[in-house]
């Protein structure tokens, strides 16, 4: 055991999911180091207990977990469960720490940032109840960072995390398990795993899943491949790549698109869905048909009763601010809890465990429920192939029907990424200053029923976190939302989310674009994006 002197760095404050940033400054001497001793110190039960440790195979992956374990065990913790090849997907970490009871979990993800040497890099402490750390601990983490002097690390060897076994570092035991047996199992628990047997072995069946040379790729093969029998190669992309093939394992319709392409045509495949880096989101495709995040979750929700693991009852759902409010209809028809949370799962975990909601969802392409504290990108696949086999319908008529009797939200949203931060700032700070003078102003034939700053009480531990994201609604149900990223690694990242209600039928197949066109520009005129950023286009339309 060594105690080394160090410096503390300024920029170690967990954003919306972890600390994110450039390989090169994860690489820089202690920098590492500093942050782990930060989340020992900030969340003290890890001592003596046992810590679930694994990531999503980016580059740095494995140096970086035998510097965690070095650390581990020089801070007393007692066991770690490690994923062979250092792999655990986000929502595989999640379900370990419940199913063992462990005090916690640290995942080594950037999840859909791009990676390899020139791209980025990520650590995320999960608490005891499967779920990452709520704001409390994050900013201990921080405020821990700014004054460290030192930190604790064992010097040994690497341990071999190729072969599934028991090693032992000091005091401390280290298990390498097989990173999908204990997943796959859960998955089966929860679905209809015969039913969907029964669709994929049709004829006139076709599906594809692309895990984008991310974490998925092992967990896909063994769920959809061996067991639920789906021809060899349906998963694309199985192989996880430290750069990710060079991609960026982002599932939209932006950095998908050969997948998006199979599902085209008369030909194009029936199902096809995509997991991001760590495998945490989804994105949900039908033959000529794409399920935003959004109506995802309302549609999971509304059709429940359809899926053995939720077939005893649904308490509530929750939804991000700026998901659109298409599961808050399917909780006031079904009679079901609603609640709106500010940005990340971080927010979901108190109203899961308090039973106060089943589902969970983001319009980030994130939907999960209570069978974790994360969300989960091949669960949300296996309940749309669930449904499928249930109901013998196809995407497209599950969305008809869905918004035949619930109403259609239609929804885009706009990323302008890597502007410059400080006037990414100004904007931001100018559209407060005349938050209050909005209100009642009409804009496209519509008044501004209410603009605010969106805050958010949580109901079980009653904290608040204020400032996230700014919410300009409509008297017709519509909204315009502004939020700056807490993902991004270089300048801001402004998201601009939009959606807008419409319950009659026969105006509910028309084009997103053109539907969403008006919004794009008074989006764009309230916030001077142009004159602000300098840009004419987003970077992404999701
Ligand atoms: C984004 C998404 C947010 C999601 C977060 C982490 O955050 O908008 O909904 O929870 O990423 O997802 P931001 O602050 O950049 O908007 V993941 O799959 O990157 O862990
Ligand atoms: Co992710």
């Amino acid at each position: 055991m060594k105690t080394v002197r160090t410096t503390p760095f300024d920029d170690q404050r967990p954003g919306t999911s972890g600390l994110r940033k450039k390989v090169a400054v994860f690489r820089k001497a202690h920098y590492l180091e500093n942050f782990v001793q930060s989340i020992f110190e900030a969340y003290p039960k890890l001592r003596g207990g046992t810590l679930v440790l694994g990531g999503d195979g980016r580059f740095h992956n494995r140096e970086a977990i035998q510097v965690i374990l070095r650390m581990a065990s020089a801070n007393g913790i007692s066991r770690v469960i490690v994923g062979r090849g250092g792999i655990l997907s986000t929502p595989a970490v999640s379900h370990l720490i419940r199913k063992y009871r462990t005090r916690g979990g640290i995942v080594l993800s950037a999840s859909h940032n791009p990676g390899g040497p020139d791209g980025d890099f990520g650590i995320k402490l999960n608490i005891d109840n499967g779920g990452p750390a709520p704001e409390q601990i994050t900013e201990a983490i921080f405020d821990f960072s700014k004054q460290i002097a030192e930190y604790r690390i064992a010097e040994t060897d690497d341990i071999d995390l190729d072969d599934i076994g028991d090693y032992e570092i000091n005091e401390m035991q280290i298990s390498v398990i097989d990173p999908v047996d204990d997943y796959a199992e859960l998955m089966g628990s929860l679905f209809d795993f015969d039913a969907i047997r029964g669709l994929i072995a049709k004829p006139d069946f076709s599906m594809a899943f692309d895990a984008m040379h991310a974490v998925t790729g092992p967990y896909a093969k063994r769920i959809f491949e061996e067991i639920l029998g789906a021809p060899e190669g349906t998963v694309m992309n199985g192989v996880p790549l430290e750069d990710f093939g060079g991609g960026h394992p982002d599932p939209n319709l932006v950095h998908a698109a050969t997948l998006v392409a199979r599902t085209k045509g008369d030909k194009g495949l029936d199902f096809a869905a995509a997991s991001d880096g760590d495998g945490d989101r989804n994105m949900i495709l039908g033959k000529n048909a794409f399920v935003t995040p959004s109506d995802s979750l309302a549609i999971l929700a509304a059709n429940a009763h359809l899926v053995p693991g939720y077939a005893g009852g649904v308490s509530g759902i929750a939804r991000s601010m700026p998901t659109s409010q298409a599961s808050d209809k399917v909780a006031e028809v079904l009679g079901l809890n609603a609640y709106e949370t500010p940005t990340g799962w971080k927010f979901f975990g108190n109203l899961m465990d308090a039973d106060l909601v089943t589902f969970c969802g983001e319009e980030s392409f994130g939907t999960s429920s209570s069978h974790v504290r994360e969300k989960d990108g091949l669960w949300a696949v296996l309940f749309w192939l669930n449904l499928l086999a249930a109901t013998g319908l196809s995407v497209q008529a599950i969305l008809d029907r869905h918004w035949e009797r619930f109403g259609r939200h239609y929804y885009t949203r706009y990323d302008y990424e890597e502007i410059d931060s400080e006037s990414a700032g100004g904007l931001m700070q100018d559209l407060e200053s005349r938050l209050a003078d909005l209100e009642g102003t009409s804009h496209g034939g519509m008044r501004v029923s209410m603009a605010d700053n969106f805050s958010y009480t949580d109901p079980v531990d009653h904290s608040t976190s204020s400032g996230q994201g700014i919410r300009v609604l409509f008297e017709n149900g519509s909204r315009i939302v502004f939020r700056l990223s807490g993902t991004g690694t270089s300048g801001a990242t402004l998201r601009v989310y939009m959606e807008t209600y419409e319950n009659d039928p026969q105006r509910q197949h028309r084009d997103t674009a053109e539907v969403m066109q008006p919004f794009v520009e008074i989006a764009s005129e309230l916030a001077g994006i142009e004159q602000r950023t300098g840009r004419t286009e987003p970077t992404v339309i999701t």
